[in-house]
């Protein structure tokens, strides 16, 4: 008998508590262990027998949401969705981005500053539950706003670092400031070498 489940919560990168106070234990404790995990057990309820099952977690974001099976994709999104939020912050985080991404953060935004001043404006104007994306387009890049669990992936679209706005990412710790919340992580938890590492 084999009890393996198809998907799988990956290991937090750091400690519960590494990236406090920008984000709390609470909160972590929460959101990955609790929010993220249920995407992932939600996941393999609604895949397993599915075609979903014999794909990667990649794919079925892709296909799901082409074929609009909505609970499969809100769910796989958000798995992804996570993996990529936790994956790009580290404890202390990274001051600036260097080499390849620095030269175009520069180019597509005008300087890092204003770069970090157009991503915030754009999560406050995701409307709701969402997310804030850095996305490559070739040569440029290009700061996204989604709604609810989708993705640059899903809409064809590469994504280097995304700040997920839904209230269960900030609420703890910021009540309704998520501009404040999205600036503490920018400016003091990201792993930009990570971010850069992402780039095609
Ligand atoms: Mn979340």
């Amino acid at each position: 008998m084999n009890d393996a489940k198809k998907f799988n919560l990956p290991p937090l990168p750091f400690g519960e508590n590494e990236l406090s106070p920008v984000i709390s234990s609470d909160t972590i404790q929460l959101h990955y262990g609790k929010h993220h995990l249920a995407y992932f057990n939600m996941l393999n309820t609604l895949a397993e027998g599915t075609k979903y099952n014999d794909m990667s977690l990649e794919d079925v974001v892709v296909e799901s949401f082409k074929n609009k099976d909505q609970k499969i994709f809100n769910n796989a999104g958000q798995a992804w969705n996570h993996i990529l939020y936790w994956d790009q912050m580290k404890p202390g985080g990274e001051s600036a981005p260097s080499g390849k991404l620095h030269a175009m953060i520069e180019e597509s935004f005008g300087d890092f500053d204003s770069f970090k001043d157009q991503f915030v404006q754009q999560s406050i104007g995701v409307f709701g539950s969402g997310w804030c994306w850095l996305v490559q387009n070739d040569s440029s890049l290009e700061i996204l706003g989604t709604p609810n669990g989708e993705n640059p992936l899903a809409h064809g679209k590469h994504a280097l670092m995304g700040i997920d706005v839904w209230e269960h990412a900030y609420y703890l710790d910021y009540k309704n400031v998520r501009p404040d919340y999205v600036k503490a992580i920018l400016n003091n938890s990201i792993n930009w070498s990570f971010v850069s590492d992402q780039l095609k």
